[in-house]
């Protein structure tokens, strides 16, 4: 036996040499091997856990068994059993609109007052002034909640174009639209006017016609007139109706329109307190409302006053409170919604959603993708294994299909990546340690600090202990040694 040899085998018992066979190999050395990996793995193989991971479908709990040592993963299973989805109660947004109307009564002509009469008394006259406060007749005075005071247009003494006036309301956000509530003034209804709605304020549709007689319907629309109150059934989601019932000329001050969008339509199910389809959906969302006032109501026996100036100022519009019934869009994740700093409606989010919408995942909760909750389904976002040590995963559908990311019952289901996984581990559950750590075999993967810096003499060793158990074998390293020390 040469003295080379001879050195070796002395080595060979050495702790030192245990590193240097153990550890990666330099470039240069051909060198491989981990101490580290004989003193415990610091590898989860996927496999090799999915078959030790178990979850106790009775308290909820996974545990890892690993040297006979169990590991809970603490882990309680979400408790919602309600099978429908979560949708919050109707808010009047209408106060919380920006509120314009392109003619006011007051304001035709800066500083000079406007001269208005009731239609329905010959002595009940009065004026508008911008700048007298009780004589005001601001927009504003339609959305602020007080019936004492209203918006008024021009009267039709100052110009026939004031038969057509237009007031847009922007909701500052989408919400679905349940319902539209106008409380006339001092005037008639309008006889013909358009409810629009739109989602960019500048391409509107209409949501419904009202009109004063059934045959305007047809001529104006090509509609199918709604003779009563509100139709008990709406053969289409989007279809736009057509309604004489609220351009009746009686009462002369104070009447009402009431505008129902989704009630008595295929998609608005549950008592009609869910919209369900698509296309309801679509029908019912709106940022923006419009009201195009197109026609004065006007008693029969009055049409041959419309030549006379004093009777043209007895027409005009006039609104003191208009309420939006409206539902905020929370994709069946939220029972109500808040009021966020910036006086926007906020959905509540449960079901671990997040966003102002809840339409999406909170960041810990992409185990699986990201459904909404209907009236008949509940979609709860499920939290991702990162065994405490990331604060954020996302849903990988490759990741998903191939079983390999571990959920938090223990089972290889869902496509969740830990992001960012922080205490030196990596993987897709964090239950690796990055290059240059381990994890000694008697560490859980959910301890505070799993990984420890790999033990590697720096001689010889990048100090990069090896990544899988499957790299270190008895044959390679006797290989190894050889091609090196002889
Ligand atoms: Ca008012």
């Amino acid at each position: 036996m040469n003295i080379p040899l001879i050195f070796l085998i002395i080595w060979l018992f050495e702790d030192r040499f245990l590193q240097y066979i153990l550890c990666h190999r330099l470039p240069q050395t051909g060198i491989q091997g981990s101490k580290n990996h004989l003193r415990g793995t610091n590898e989860i193989d996927n496999i090799w856990l999915k078959n030790l991971a178990t979850y106790n479908i009775n308290t909820h709990e996974s545990y890892e068994t690993r040297n006979s040592k169990k590991t809970k993963h603490s882990i309680v299973k979400d408790t919602n059993t309600k099978s429908n989805g979560s949708f919050p109660s109707l808010i009047d947004v209408a106060p919380l609109a920006n509120i314009t109307a392109n003619a006011t009564c007051g304001t035709t002509y800066p500083g000079s007052d406007e001269t208005f009469c009731k239609l329905g008394g010959s002595s009940q006259c009065s004026v508008c002034s911008d700048t007298v406060t009780d004589k005001k007749h601001s927009i504003a005075y339609a959305v602020d909640g007080d019936l004492s005071n209203w918006w008024q247009s021009p009267s039709l003494e100052q110009g026939s174009q004031y038969e057509y006036v237009t007031i847009t309301m922007d909701l500052q956000q989408e919400y679905y639209i349940w319902y539209v509530i106008i409380k006339c003034a001092i005037s008639p209804r309008p006889a013909n006017w358009i409810l629009e709605r739109s989602i960019d304020g500048t391409h509107f549709s209409p949501w419904q016609y009202f009109v004063a007689n059934e045959e305007d319907c047809w001529q104006r629309y090509g509609l199918l007139a709604t003779t009563s109150a509100a139709a008990n059934t709406v053969p289409a989601d989007n279809e736009t109706l057509c309604s004489t019932f609220y351009s009746k000329i009686k009462p002369l001050e104070n009447g009402e329109i009431h505008a129902f969008i989704a009630k008595g339509r295929p998609g608005c199910v549950s008592s009609c307190t869910v919209v369900n389809t698509n296309e309801l959906k679509d029908f019912t969302r709106a940022r923006y409302i419009r009201f195009r006032f197109q026609k004065f109501n006007i008693p029969k026996d009055k049409y041959s006053s419309l030549s006379d100036p004093s009777f043209l100022r007895r027409l005009f519009y006039s609104i003191k409170k208009i309420s939006v019934g409206a539902q905020c869009i929370c994709n069946g994740h939220a029972t109500k919604c808040k009021r966020s700093f910036d006086l926007k409606s906020q959905c509540d989010c449960t079901h671990h959603t997040c966003g102002n919408n809840c339409e999406k995942c909170c960041s810990l909760y992409n185990q699986k993708p990201w459904k909404e909750g209907t009236a008949s389904t509940v979609a709860v976002c499920e939290q991702c294994q990162c065994y405490g040590h990331a604060a954020t995963c996302r849903y990988d559908a490759h990741v998903d299909a191939h079983n390999i990311s571990l959920n938090i019952y223990g089972e290889y289901r869902g496509g969740g990546v830990c992001i960012n996984c922080s205490k030196h581990t990596s993987g897709i559950n964090c239950e690796k340690c990055e290059n240059g750590w381990y994890r000694p075999s008697d560490i859980p993967p959910d301890a505070d600090e799993p990984c420890l810096p790999c033990d590697c003499n720096p001689f010889g060793s990048t100090g990069i202990c090896l990544t899988h158990d499957t790299e270190f074998t008895e044959g390679g390293k006797v290989v190894f040694i050889l091609d090196y020390y002889l």
